[in-house]
């Protein structure tokens, strides 16, 4: 079996500090928690970047001053958002891809997203994976319901995307595909061989659907995005409390981590000098 790759989405868009302390706003604050969650053994940072106050941002300078603030204290694969906040404009979403990041994220599909919806019209995804082309970054393709794996096989045909592809299976959202082994299994038997593939079980569904991922040769994302918890009740006091906690897992089954050299190796991605 492969490495395990672990992302830490650290931010998001939807929790703030009232939901745990330990969300961070800030560049300063997004480039400390990365970089602990990367020594926990993250070598995959997801990025969103956040307004003072904690609502969520689409501004390139602050993406720019967060990606720099990362890589002066360490060099993590940074893959920033185009999913960005519900609400939020194409050209909003796509300011990260303007940071000299090698990955972002790109939803194919739309979805309800808890009382809202998380909005993708078919031309909007296309408009999407173009910017992402031109901006020369490797997708991970978001999958928050079974049919986006569908939605993205037709942009390969499109030559919107390029095989090997990279998904990210979102399990748990409320509206979307639901955190069970049957729809994991269902999902990682979808996509084209030669993919690789990821699992974000929202909430409490973030360490078993990550352990399952771990056992099936799938690779895991763990985050304050996605979960502020470390355990049922106890709120995890940093993203690298969960990075650490998921790679305790990895070990206990004897599945090693990747750095981020191996990681851009599974990933298809070039390497750094
Ligand atoms: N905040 C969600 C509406 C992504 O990063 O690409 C979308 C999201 C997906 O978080
Ligand atoms: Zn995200």
């Amino acid at each position: 079996m492969e490495k395990l790759i672990i992302t830490c989405a650290v931010t998001g868009a939807e929790v703030t500090k009232k939901d745990n302390p330990a969300v961070p706003y800030t560049p300063e604050e997004l480039a400390e928690s990365s970089f602990f969650a990367f020594c926990a053994g993250a070598s995959v940072i997801h990025l969103h970047v956040r307004n003072p106050d904690g609502t969520p941002a689409y501004s390139r300078d602050l993406f720019r001053k967060t990606v720099d603030l990362i890589r002066k204290k360490c060099d993590p694969i940074i893959m920033v958002s185009t999913g960005g906040a519900v609400g939020m404009s194409i050209d909003q979403r796509t300011e990260g891809l303007d940071a000299g990041t090698e990955m972002c994220s790109l939803t194919t599909g739309s979805v309800n997203f808890g009382s809202d919806v998380f909005l993708n019209t078919p031309s909007d995804i296309e408009k999407v994976a173009t910017r992402i082309q031109q901006k020369g970054h490797k997708p991970e393709i978001e999958i928050f319901d079974a049919g986006m794996v569908d939605n993205a096989l037709a942009l390969v045909k499109k030559g919107l995307l390029k095989e090997p592809l990279a998904f990210q299976f979102v399990l748990g959202v409320p509206g979307g595909i639901g955190a069970s082994v049957r729809s994991l299994s269902y999902l990682a038997d979808s996509i084209p061989a030669g993919s690789t593939w990821t699992v974000a079980g929202v909430g409490r569904h973030e360490f078993s659907m990550g352990a399952h991922a771990i056992l099936m040769g799938g690779n895991v994302r763990v985050g304050l995005e996605d979960n502020v918890y470390v355990r049922k009740g106890v709120l995890a006091e940093s993203n690298a409390a969960l990075v650490e906690r998921i790679a305790k897992i990895a070990k206990e089954f004897d599945r090693p981590i990747a750095d981020p050299n191996d990681a851009r190796r599974i990933l298809g991605l070039k390497p750094r000098a």
